[in-house]
């Protein structure tokens, strides 16, 4: 039977015909023992879901310790006498019985997100007569920020236009961000940040009061779901908005006026979780412009933010952009570290670093930023980017939790249990942040498999230790009913960031992509440009040397980390052009050359593009035609998207060195 895909739902598909013993009589009644908008929209979108997905007529029941039973596991205890087990904020607990089933939250968001999760288990079949589950999640703050224009464009957006606003209006379809506020909360994302975040089209207007009306619908919209928003506010306000003739930090008049900001917003809107800045960043205004350095002014804007209790979200993607590229001495790589480290302690305690993955800008082979593990009193966290700038603009299948398992496993060396999970799940990293990949398409995604890297980066912000891979399978099974489909979109995910890898910029040596558009090569776009991003290709020799007798970026790691990726010999592979400059008959650890294993990688990375798509072709009779048909014009564009790099690389490299393939295979001239 083809079950068609109902792809706006993303994962929560019909799911008529899955058995729902041994609790299905459990489920015909939510009962409700407390009152509060979080708990009682927790009942209410489980019974929704269960009447919609399961066809199951499932009543809310208020005042009722009936069936299945929401509540916090403060309450239960001060109702019934429930003796929970204590978990963590956010947390749950999900208890079945022959009498009973109980979701209960350490909080009110907490039992949100055990009814989201009961019911994904419940879709996959995992919910038994003697389920106990005790859940929550490793961090408090995980976050999305648009970085939609007010305009109703979005940046970096590959999904069509805002959900939030169009012609620079607030502007919205309010069942839709209802689903987006679901999807959000399935997944336990926790803060959502609006208005843009560079340039003029920003909507810095969102923080004056014609506007704020707007935003304090939006969070009333999103508050029962447990979003909070946070707004992108740009450092020049106090004079863009307030007429003052500077925003230097130091300055008085300038604390006073964030101050007075602040006090009005959260009138509008109380529970405001703060602000996100990008300063001194691609000629966005920052402290730099007034001789101040970053934590003066992330700190002005804090000590607005505190007596509300909010939080500054402060970018240290931070670098000069305005590069002379002849001028070998500045490494862009080196510029977050260099800017923050010596910072460190400075910063009040409500703000929050948020870090770029990697030094560069989320490039597909690129090393994790030397800054994590580096700060010590400093509160910090992590930014992704889910949106497919840099990794196929979700024309190409890139799964990109397959990416993110290897940046939370990387070892900073910083003491014990220092990988960049464990440092998120002790609590010394404090969050997660990315930019996400959502816009009004009817499947918010664009492609409809990219919905895999929204799930999946929600899932790993709750449990880093997730594997990529059971999360594709997760997904995929919720997304695809049938089992058979599920494992071949599960393979799917799993080869496509690899197979991206191969037929992108070679090992490491990042940015030989289509200026400003980002999709499709171009080998030396960037290559006499001001961005800082070379790789200073000649006839003999590839990558910058960043070791001590180079850039010195390699010094920002722990000792450990410098040692291993300052030797060719032990530098990771993928990453060596990164850290070294070398020539083209450099011998790799499979015997062949630098420039053999270039000619390779990009052969290789074709034709497992040509596999993927013959494989998506062999579930065309088990799908519906339109997820059929839509997925498979993707893969036909990524083929091509494929053969473009393929042969742009190959070619590039050939001519410059005169060196052919050693296999005959076709080279252009
Ligand atoms: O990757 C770069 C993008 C910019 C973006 C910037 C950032 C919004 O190309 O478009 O600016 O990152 O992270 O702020």
């Amino acid at each position: 039977m083809i079950r068609k895909i109902m792809e706006y739902d993303c994962w929560f598909q019909c799911r008529v015909g899955v058995p729902l013993a041994p609790c299905a009589q459990l489920l015909s009644s939510v009962g409700l023992l407390e009152q509060s908008s979080i708990l009682e929209n927790a009942a209410a979108e489980l019974s929704a879901l269960l009447t919609k997905n399961f066809a199951v007529l499932s009543l809310r029941a208020e005042g009722k310790d009936t069936g299945t039973l929401i509540g916090t596991i403060p309450g239960l205890k001060a109702r019934l006498g429930l003796e929970l087990p204590p978990t963590k904020p956010d947390g749950f607990v999900i208890k079945v019985s022959d009498t009973r089933i109980i979701i209960a939250g350490q909080d009110e968001a907490g039992a949100l997100y055990g009814v989201y999760r009961f019911f994904a288990l419940l879709s996959l079949g995992k919910i038994s007569a003697k389920t106990e589950i005790i859940d929550a999640p490793a961090t408090p703050f995980r976050s999305l920020t648009h970085w939609d224009n007010i305009s109703g464009d979005v940046v970096r957006g590959y999904a069509g236009k805002s959900l939030f606003y169009k012609n620079g209006r607030v502007d919205y379809d309010k069942q839709r961000l209802i689903d987006y506020a679901r999807l959000l909360a399935s997944i336990g994302i926790n803060r959502l940040a609006i208005g843009g975040i560079s340039g003029s089209g920003a909507g810095q207007a969102l923080i004056t009061e014609p506007m704020l009306p707007d935003v304090a619908r939006l969070a009333d919209l999103f508050r029962p779901f447990g979003v909070k928003l946070l707004l992108n506010v740009k450092f020049s306000a106090p004079y863009a908005l307030g007429k003052l003739p500077t925003a230097d930090p130091l300055n008085p008049a300038v604390a006073a006026w964030w101050k007075e900001r602040a006090d009005l917003i959260y009138r509008y809107i109380p529970d405001l979780a703060g602000f996100v800045v990008k300063a001194d960043s691609e000629m966005e205004p920052g402290p730099f412009d007034y001789g101040r350095n970053h934590a003066e002014g992330a700190n002005v804007l804090a000590a607005a933010l505190a007596p509300h209790g909010g939080e500054v979200v402060w970018r240290c993607f931070v670098y000069n952009c305005a590069q002379d590229w002849r001028d070998q001495s500045i490494d862009r790589a080196r510029s977050a570290y260099d800017i923050f480290k010596s910072l460190d302690g400075t910063f009040a305690d409500n703000v929050l670093l948020q870090i770029k993955s990697g030094p560069y800008d989320f490039q597909v082979l690129e090393p994790v930023s030397p800054l994590f593990g580096a700060l010590n009193k400093t509160r910090y966290t992590l930014e992704l980017q889910v949106t497919q700038e840099y990794t196929g603009q979700q024309i190409d299948l890139c799964y990109l939790p397959y990416n993110w398992e290897q940046i939370l496993g990387f070892d900073t060396r910083y003491g014990p249990r220092s990988t960049l999970r464990e440092l998120l799940i002790d609590g010394k990293m404090s969050g997660v942040g990315a930019i996400p990949n959502v816009g009004l398409d009817h499947n918010w995604t664009g492609h409809t498999l990219a919905q895999a890297n929204l799930y999946g980066y929600g899932r790993l912000c709750w449990d880093p230790s997730l594997s990529a891979e059971l999360i594709a399978r997760e997904w995929s099974a919720l997304t695809f009913a049938d089992a058979s489909v599920a494992d071949t979109v599960s393979e799917l995910l799993l080869r496509s960031y690899p197979a991206y890898e191969k037929y992108n910029a070679p090992f490491g040596v990042c940015f030989m992509v289509t200026p400003a558009e980002h999709y499709g090569p171009n080998i030396e776009g960037y290559e006499f440009s001001p961005w800082g991003t070379y790789h200073r290709a000649d006839r003999f020799a590839i990558g910058i040397d960043r070791t001590d007798s180079g850039t010195g970026y390699v010094s920002q790691y722990a000792p450990e980390n410098a040692t291993l990726f300052g030797d060719p010999a032990t530098c990771p592979e993928q990453l060596i052009l990164f850290f070294h400059r070398l020539r083209y008959n450099y011998v790799m650890h499979n015997g062949k050359t630098l420039l053999q294993n270039i000619y390779n990688t990009h052969f290789d990375g074709y034709d497992e593009v040509q596999q993927m798509l013959e494989l998506w072709k062999r579930l065309k009779d088990q799908l519906d035609e339109h997820t059929y048909s839509s997925v498979l014009a993707r893969f036909e564009r990524q083929l091509a998207n494929a053969r473009e790099w393929r042969d742009q690389i190959n070619t590039y490299f050939w001519r410059k060195t005169g060196i052919a393939d050693d296999k005959g295979r076709k080279i252009y001239e």
